[in-house]
Order: structure tokens, then C-alpha cells, then sequence
């Protein structure tokens, strides 16, 4: 992408800094004694943890920094998100882990299911279990009973207990902060968009880190202010012209920058993220009426994810994304070993060519080897998109 002079918002720093500085909030809030609950996977429901005034983070999994002391124990040709969640575990590297009372993981692919078990021996683990598919008639009881199961380790491990009521709060907080969240990155259906892919992704990445809502919420009040004042002031991050691309896939962040910024230093710019640090996560709400349960389980089970099977939500998000942030095309980051989104590439191909979207997938792992192969690829994409 051609340089552009663009001073950036000061919040932005404070998003991208917000995983590293994340660290001694969280050992202040652990000093004031709050329970903590480190979590993987977009499928776990954060309201509950809320709910029950415990304070739930994402876990260390997006470098591979640990991933040798992964291998060790489980096999090399594993998806390297797994191998690193479990590394930075064994390794004592992740202080989110360290902080962590209980861990909860869930039955999503088979590698992880398996990761959790080893995981295990070492912290206190609860599995939630999913149904595998979205449709019929059997999927829905068995998510409720399931969130019902994790209330119930909640309330034994921490001596608290969930009310419907403080549920229903929690819900009613997390909905505020998606609502903004999709407000920020909806920016970028402006033509040019108000911020790079990648300064948008570090502010998606960063805010899991930022753990006083209040203040996560005024933060982003002020980024998105910010970004429209800079707007109207004639700032232009982006060049006019640039084609705009929608990212699907694999989880991104941490490592996996490396494909956003191969993408942009050829010259595009990432309007919209499908993937779970993007819209997979904030584009809908939690139903606030009636009762709390089933509104949570309806939610977690429309979740778009490979992992389900068939996955029809993915393909509607990530068809509305590219109307919406009038993409020129689709590049798909496929995480090695990731046998669900690997295969599922093939359905997104077969729907995004009946739509005339030109489509790329990218493979990749944690390490910078492939560096150059990325820019390469992504280039020639670039290039047959005029
Ligand atoms: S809701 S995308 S965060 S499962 S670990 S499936 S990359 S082989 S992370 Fe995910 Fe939840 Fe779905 Fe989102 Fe593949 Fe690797 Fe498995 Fe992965």
C-alpha cells in the first residue's frame, strides 16, 4: 500500500499495547482477589463468567514462541494455535494461564478436544460440550443443558451463584460492547476506510485485553470519534483506489499479522474480518428477553464456525460482509493442519465464484519461513484483481 502520512489516534496505541499491559491489570485485579477464568474459543460464553462477577480472558495461543516445548508431547503436524495454547501452558509462559482458577475449553475440533485432556493434568479444565451441527431439532436442548453444566462448575469452583437476573445483566453488557465493537470496524465500509486492515485487527485483538468494561467502552467511544475527526480533517491512511478485501478463516492476530501485512504492503486493504476476532464475534447480539439460557445457547449455536457441520452462518456473515463493505475479493487464512477450514475452503470457493468474488487461500503456520511466499502470493492476487 502506497505510504500516506496519518497520525493515529493515540487510543489506537493503547489497543495495541492492551495484551502486554493487560498483564499487571490482571495481577492488580487477581491482588484484590477477583477469580479469573481463561478461555480459547469464541463458542465460550463469556456472559456466564460475568454473571458470576469473575473476570474471563483469552488465553495465550497466537505465537510460536512455545511451540517446541509443544512438541515435545504432541505431534509436529498440529494446528500451531493448539500447539502454542498448550505450550505457553507447559512452558508457565502465558501469565493469563498463571492467573487463571479454572480454564474452559470446548469440544470444537478434534485436536483441541484432545490438547484439553493433556491440558488437564496440569490446571483445572472444564469442557463444554457442542453439538456438531446447528440444524435439527436436538442441538438447542443439548447446548442449554451443557451451559446449565458450566454454571454449575462455576458456581462449585468459585462458591458463587449465577441468578437469571445477574445473567441477564451480563448479557446485556457484552451486547453493548459488540454493538460498539461493530460500529468501529464498520467504519471501513467508507470508501477509502477510515484505518488499515491492520490497525483495524489490532484493536479487535487488543480489546479482549482490556478488563474494566466502562473503560473498554469509553476507549472505543473514543477511538471511533477519533477516526472520524481525522476523517473530516482530510486524513486518508488508506489511497483512494485501493482494492478493498474481506479476510475468512482461521483465527488472526499475534503471528498471523504476517498475512495482513502481506497483503496490504502489496497494496490492498482488508475492509472486514469474518474470522472470530472479527465479525464471527460481534456481528450479532444475544436476544435480552426471556430466558437467558436459551437466548445464550441460541447465540453460541449460531456461531459460524467450520467445526460445525453443515455451516450455513458462515457463508450468510461473510456474503453480507462482502455487499457490505463492497469487497473486490475474499482471501481466506488457512492455519496448517486445520482439517475443518481446510476442507470448508472449498465450499467458500464454490459460493464466492457464483457471487463473481475472485478468492485466495493463504496457508500458513506461526513461523516467519513463509514470509516471502505469502507477499508473493498475495501480490499475484492483487494484481488479477485490476
Ligand atoms: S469458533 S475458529 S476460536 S474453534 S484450533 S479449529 S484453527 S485446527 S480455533 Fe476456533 Fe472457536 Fe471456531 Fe473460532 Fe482449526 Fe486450529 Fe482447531 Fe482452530
Amino acid at each position: 500500500m502506497p505510504k500516506v502520512e496519518f497520525k493515529l489516534p493515540e487510543t489506537f496505541e493503547s489497543f495495541g499495547e492492551a495484551r502486554k499491559s493487560g498483564f499487571l491489570k490482571m495481577k492488580a485485579l487477581k491482588e484484590k482477589g477477583a477469580g479469573v477464568v481463561g478461555v480459547f474459543c469464541v463458542y465460550t460464553p463469556l456472559e456466564v463468567f460475568l454473571a458470576a462477577g469473575l473476570v474471563p480472558v483469552s488465553l495465550c495461543s497466537t505465537s510460536d514462541e512455545t511451540i517446541p516445548e509443544a512438541e515435545k508431547t504432541l505431534p509436529r503436524n498440529l494446528c500451531p494455535l493448539i500447539k502454542a495454547s498448550y505450550g505457553f501452558a507447559v512452558a508457565d509462559k502465558c501469565p493469563y494461564m498463571y492467573f487463571s482458577d479454572l480454564v474452559v475449553g470446548e469440544t470444537t475440533c478434534d485436536g483441541k478436544k484432545k490438547m484439553y485432556e493433556l491440558l488437564g493434568q496440569i490446571k483445572d479444565v472444564h469442557v463444554l460440550n457442542l453439538p456438531q451441527t446447528q440444524s435439527g431439532q436436538r442441538s438447542l436442548p443439548f447446548l442449554i443443558s451443557e451451559l446449565k453444566a458450566l454454571k454449575d462448575k462455576v458456581e462449585t469452583a468459585f462458591g458463587v451463584t449465577i441468578a437469571e437476573a445477574d445473567l441477564t445483566r451480563a448479557i446485556k453488557e457484552k451486547n453493548a460492547e459488540k454493538r460498539l465493537i461493530k460500529e468501529f470496524y464498520e467504519l471501513s465500509q467508507m470508501d477509502p476506510p477510515p484505518m488499515t486492515g491492520l490497525q483495524q485487527l489490532q484493536v479487535l485483538f487488543g480489546s479482549q485485553f482490556k478488563f474494566d468494561l466502562p473503560e473498554k467502552l469509553a476507549d472505543l467511544r473514543q477511538t471511533i470519534d477519533d477516526l472520524k475527526e481525522a476523517r473530516a480533517k482530510g486524513e486518508r491512511p488508506v489511497a483512494k483506489g485501493a482494492k478493498r478485501l474481506v479476510m475468512t478463516g482461521c483465527p488472526t492476530g499475534g503471528a498471523t499479522e504476517k498475512v495482513i501485512k502481506a497483503i496490504e504492503e502489496s497494496g490492498a486493504v482488508i475492509v472486514a474480518y469474518e474470522n472470530c476476532t472479527g465479525a464471527r464475534q460481534y456481528d450479532r447480539e444475544v436476544r435480552e428477553d426471556g430466558d437467558p439460557w436459551e437466548a445464550l445457547a441460541e447465540y453460541y449455536l449460531g456461531v459460524g464456525c467450520s467445526v460445525m457441520t453443515p455451516n450455513p452462518n458462515r457463508l450468510e456473515l461473510l456474503g453480507r460482509l462482502c455487499r457490505e463493505f463492497k469487497a473486490d475479493g475474499v482471501v481466506e487464512m488457512v492455519l496448517q493442519a486445520c482439517h475443518t477450514y481446510a476442507i470448508e475452503t472449498q465450499t467458500i470457493r464454490s459460493f464466492l465464484s457464483d457471487k463473481g468474488l475472485p478468492f485466495l487461500t493463504l496457508e500458513t503456520d506461526y513461523s516467519a519461513g513463509d514470509v516471502g511466499q505469502l507477499k508473493t502470493r498475495a501480490a499475484a492476487f492483487i494484481e488479477t484483481l485490476g
